[in-house]
Order: structure tokens, then C-alpha cells, then sequence
């Protein structure tokens, strides 16, 4: 059976990197393959040693150096040259005997939104057997605020890339029982998510209705929002658990 991507995918600092290294060691330690795949082409310290490193084949700095662009422009050409070379990184991927290939994306989430390099890669890697996991940080998604619109970016990142998408609230372990407990209810109740919003602005209108939030549910963001921390590797199962369950009908690899 083709082995399974899940993209890591959030705004910048979420969590990313650290998470797909501690799936991947939460796998290994239930006896399952993983293999994890940096696609950030202009990361410079990776606190784990990816199987398969995109800065193999291209260099921010280098990139940067050679055609005298700062550091966004960069990173958008370096995103085209990845895609130019997906077929070599998907080649060397292909290679592993493994369960599981967890990638690791750049922070800055509108070059996988936007730019048609992630499409190709994603396509290139398999779209049949992909996953999105899409990780709210807490210092914006605490509030309800923040919350919707932290749905409004993954609504965004799943109408370029349709496949199954994984709702993580990242770094789990800074939120207060209270905080977990408000999130689980807007992740399962429109109107619970509606009227926090209200409490937040003080008024008994507001710009968001209910068929906005649950538009977007329609659309494949709003469902529940599984807490997850890498520090104390809360909710590492249940991510394991909704892959299987979108990608294998719940079967489980063993
Ligand atoms: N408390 C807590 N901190 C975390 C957790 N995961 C990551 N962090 C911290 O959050 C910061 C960013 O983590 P990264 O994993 O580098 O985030 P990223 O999304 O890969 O960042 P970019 O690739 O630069 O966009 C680091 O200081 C991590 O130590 C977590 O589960 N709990
Ligand atoms: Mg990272």
C-alpha cells in the first residue's frame, strides 16, 4: 500500500517542525514507519534530522546570493525550484519502505496557499493518498477572534488543495483548562463559537453568522479541532487515529 503524506501546514512559528518530529517519534515508538521530509527550503536550524531534505536540491541563501533577492522573494523563486525538482524529491521519497511521510512545510503559509508549486508537489507526491494538518496557533486561536479567522486561513488552504484536512490546535499544552474546554465547544457547536465571538466584541451583533461558520464547515474547515502538544505529546494518537480514519476508512496499520 502507498505510503501516507501528511503536510504540516500553519502560519509562521506554529508549531510545525516540532510536531512533525514528535509524530514521528510517537509513530516509531507504536512500532510504525515514518519518515519525515523538510520542505522549507530557507530553514536554518531543524531541531531534527530530516530523512529527506528539499535544501539538498535548493538553498534560500544561495538562492538569495545568486539571483540578489531579499529573503520573501527568495523564498518564492525557491518555492518554483522545488517544483522544478519534485520529481527527483519525490524519486528519493518513493525510496523508503515506510508507513507514513511527514512533511514539514515553510512558515510562510501563503507560498503553499498561493503559488501553484505546492499544487504540483502535492500532485507529484500523490494527491489520493495525502493529508493536510493544519495547525491554529494558540496566541491567535485562543480567542474567538482569532479562532475564525484561523478558520478562514484553513478554508483557504483547503479550497487550493482538496484533500482530507486535519484541524490541530498546536501547542496545547499553554492553554488553560478553562481555554481547552471553550475551543472543544466552538470546534463542536456554531452558535457556542457565535456567541463567544459576541461576548468578545461586547455587542449583540456581529459580521459573522451562523451560516458563514457553518459555510466553511461545508467547505471542509470548522470540524473538530483536535488539541495537540508536542512538549507533552497530547492528542499525537488522535492525529494518527483521523489519518487512518480519512485515508484508510479507520483501518489500522498493524
Ligand atoms: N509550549 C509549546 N511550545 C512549542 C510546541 N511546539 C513548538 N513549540 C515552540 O514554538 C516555537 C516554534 O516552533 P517550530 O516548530 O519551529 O514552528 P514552525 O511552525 O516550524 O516555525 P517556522 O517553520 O519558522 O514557521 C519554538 O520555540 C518551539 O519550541 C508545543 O507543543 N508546546
Ligand atoms: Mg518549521
Amino acid at each position: 500500500m502507498a505510503a501516507m503524506n501528511v503536510y504540516f501546514v500553519g502560519t509562521a512559528g506554529c508549531g510545525k517542525s516540532t510536531l512533525t518530529y514528535a509524530f514521528q517519534q510517537w509513530m516509531q515508538r507504536q512500532g510504525y514507519d515514518a519518515i519525515t521530509v523538510n520542505l522549507d527550503p530557507g530553514v536554518e536550524a531543524l531541531m531534527y534530522n530530516p530523512d529527506v531534505d528539499v535544501r539538498d536540491w535548493v538553498d534560500l541563501a544561495d538562492v538569495m546570493k545568486e539571483y540578489g533577492l531579499g529573503p520573501n522573494g527568495a523564498q518564492i523563486a525557491a518555492a518554483d525550484m522545488m517544483a522544478l525538482n519534485i520529481k527527483e524529491i519525490s524519486e528519493v521519497i518513493a525510496g523508503f519502505d515506510t508507513d507514513y511521510v511527514l512533511i514539514d512545510t515553510p512558515g510562510q503559509l501563503e507560498l503553499f496557499t498561493f503559488r501553484q508549486s505546492s499544487k504540483v508537489i502535492v500532485e507529484e507526491l500523490g494527491v489520493e493518498d495525502s493529508a493536510l494538518a493544519f495547525l491554529f496557533d494558540p496566541s491567535v486561536a485562543r480567542t474567538p477572534n482569532g479562532y475564525v479567522s484561523s478558520l478562514m486561513l484553513a478554508a483557504t488552504v483547503h479550497f487550493r488543495l482538496p484533500v482530507p484536512m486535519l484541524l490541530l490546535m498546536a501547542k496545547a499544552d499553554v492553554l488553560k483548562d478553562a481555554e481547552k474546554e471553550l475551543i472543544e465547544s466552538w470546534s463542536r457547536d456554531s452558535y457556542s463559537l457565535l456567541s463567544s465571538l459576541m461576548d468578545e466584541s461586547g455587542d449583540t451583533q456581529t459580521s459573522v453568522s451562523v451560516e458563514f461558520l457553518q459555510a466553511l464547515e461545508s467547505i471542509g474547515a470548522g470540524r473538530a479541532v483536535v488539541q495537540v502538544s508536542a512538549d507533552t505529546g497530547e492528542g499525537l494518537e488522535d492525529i494518527y487515529s483521523s489519518v487512518q480514519m480519512s485515508l484508510r476508512g479507520g483501518e489500522d496499520l498493524e
